[in-house]
C-alpha cells in the first residue's frame, strides 16, 4: 500500500498510518452550540457491521501482508446504551482498523474538544507496532484533503496502555485555518483490546462563559455582569420585532448573541476578524448593541443577496433607529462628491472595496427609493433571484427584469428626485 502524502497521519520507521479521505459530510451541524455533541451515533448503538455515521478505514499498515485487527460490538462492556466498539489485535496483525466519524462541518480558527470513554485490556506495544492514541482528531478542507496540524496530520489523545477500567480521555485543540471538516478516529495500533464508547466532538467556547436568556435571545458573555445585557435587551428585541413585521418573516427559535471583549478575542474563538458578524442563528460581536447584525440575520433569510441589496435593505430598515434621513445624508454626500454610483457598487467586489461610510448610506437610500416607489414585495422578489455570486451584468439584467428599467436610469431618477 502506498503512503499518500495527504492521508498520512503518522509515518514512523517505514510505517504508514493512512486515513481515508473525507466524504459524505454531515450537514446542518455548522451552527452547533457549545456543549452540543457534533457526532452522529456517538455511542455506537446503531448500524452493523460498521456503526451508522462512522467509516471503517485502515488506520495503520505495517507490511504488505494483510492480517487485520478484529473489531466487534460488545454488549457486555458498555459505558452507555447497549453496546460499545471493541478493537483488538496481537503481534501478528499487520493492518489495523480505524473507525472515523463522518466528516462534521466545523469552523477553522476555533477550538474543539474531542473525547471518549475508553477501556483497555493488556494493551502493549510489541515488535514494530506503533504507540498511538486510541482517539484522534483529523481536519480536512473543502476537498476532503487533510489539513496539517502542529503534530503532523492529526491530533492524538492520550493513549491508555495496560489494563484500565472505563476512563474518560479528552483533548482540546485549535482547528487550523482552512479546515472545513473534522473527523474523530478510534484506533488501536498495538497488541491488546480496547473498548470505546460515548465519543464526542464539541466546539469549545471560552471558559467561564455565562448566559442570559430573554424572550428572543440568549446572550453569552465572558463575565457575569448582566447589566449591559439588560440595557440593550429591549432595544434589540423591539428591533427584531420591527424587522420581522416589515419583512414579513419570522425568526424561529432563539438568537445566540456572543459578546467578546475585543476583536482579538473574537478572532481567537470564531476565526473571523471583524467587530461583528452573523453565522446562522448566532451573532458574534464586540459590542452589545449589534442591531445591524440582527437586521442582516433577518435579511439573509431572503437569500444570499448582493451586497448592494443586502446592506441597502439593512440600512433602510434601521433608518429610524439611526436617526438620520438617508436622502438628506446622500444629498450632502453628493454635494461633497462622495456619493458613489449605485451602478458601480452593484458589483459585489466594488461594493466591498469601497468605504462603508459611502456605500451603506447610498445603498440604503437607493433601496428606500425602490421600496417607496415600487413596494417592498418587488424588492424581495429581486432579492430572492439576485445571487451574491452573480456577475454585475447578470445582476443588472435581473434588475431590469424586476423593475422594467435599467438600474442606471433608476439611479438617475432617485438622484434627481431625492438627492439633489
Ligand atoms: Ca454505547
Amino acid at each position: 500500500m502506498s503512503c499518500r502524502r495527504s492521508i498520512t497521519i503518522l509515518v514512523s520507521a517505514g510505517l504508514c498510518l493512512a486515513v481515508l479521505s473525507a466524504g459524505g459530510a454531515s450537514e446542518a451541524l455548522g451552527d452547533a452550540k457549545a456543549g452540543e455533541n457534533l457526532l452522529v451515533n456517538p455511542s455506537f448503538e446503531f448500524g452493523s457491521p460498521v456503526p451508522d455515521g462512522w467509516t471503517k478505514t485502515i488506520g495503520l499498515q505495517v507490511s504488505r501482508e494483510q492480517v487485520f485487527s478484529t473489531f466487534a460490538f460488545d454488549d457486555d462492556a458498555v459505558r452507555s446504551g447497549k453496546r460499545s466498539l471493541r478493537i483488538s489485535g496481537d503481534s501478528s496483525v499487520t493492518t489495523w482498523h480505524s473507525f472515523e466519524s463522518k466528516p462534521v462541518k466545523i469552523r477553522g480558527g476555533s477550538k474543539y474538544r474531542f473525547s471518549a470513554w475508553v477501556k483497555t485490556e493488556d494493551v502493549t506495544v510489541t515488535g514494530n507496532q506503533v504507540h498511538h492514541g486510541n482517539l484522534y482528531l483529523k481536519f480536512t478542507d473543502a476537498d476532503g484533503e487533510v489539513v496539517s496540524v502542529s503534530e503532523g496530520s492529526v491530533y492524538g489523545a492520550r493513549m491508555l496502555e495496560g489494563t484500565n477500567d472505563w476512563t474518560r480521555i479528552e483533548r482540546t485543540v485549535p482547528s487550523p485555518r482552512g479546515a472545513v471538516f473534522a473527523q474523530v478516529g478510534c484506533v488501536l495500533t498495538c497488541t491488546g483490546k480496547v473498548w470505546i464508547d460515548d465519543v464526542g466532538l464539541y466546539i469549545q467556547r471560552r471558559q467561564g462563559w455565562s448566559s442570559l436568556e430573554t424572550d428572543r435571545f440568549i446572550f453569552h458573555a465572558e463575565d457575569d455582569d448582566d447589566e449591559p445585557v439588560l440595557q440593550v435587551r429591549d432595544a434589540l428585541e423591539a428591533h427584531l420585532d420591527t424587522v420581522e413585521s416589515t419583512l414579513d418573516i419570522k425568526h424561529e427559535g432563539k438568537i445566540h448573541y456572543y459578546k467578546y471583549d475585543s476583536i482579538e478575542r473574537k478572532m481567537e474563538v470564531t476565526g473571523k476578524q471583524s467587530d461583528a458578524h452573523v453565522e446562522g442563528s448566532e451573532i458574534h460581536a464586540t459590542r452589545w448593541l449589534a442591531r445591524h447584525e440582527v437586521t442582516l440575520m433577518m435579511v439573509d433569510k431572503l437569500g444570499d443577496g448582493v451586497p448592494l441589496l443586502r446592506q441597502g435593505l439593512a440600512v433602510y430598515l434601521e433608518e429610524d433607529e439611526l436617526g438620520i434621513d438617508l436622502y438628506k445624508y446622500c444629498s450632502k454626500q453628493a454635494r461633497d462628491g462622495l456619493l458613489p454610483s449605485v451602478a458601480t457598487i452593484a458589483d459585489a467586489a466594488e461594493f466591498v472595496s469601497t468605504p462603508i461610510d459611502r456605500t451603506f448610506p447610498a445603498a440604503g437610500a437607493f433601496v428606500r427609493y425602490l421600496v417607496e416607489e415600487h413596494g417592498l414585495d418587488r424588492l424581495k422578489q429581486l432579492y430572492k433571484v439576485a445571487d451574491r455570486r452573480d456577475s454585475k451584468e447578470v445582476f443588472l439584467k435581473k434588475f431590469k427584469e424586476a423593475y422594467g428599467r435599467e438600474l442606471f436610469d433608476m439611479q438617475g431618477m432617485w438622484r434627481t428626485e431625492k438627492c439633489k
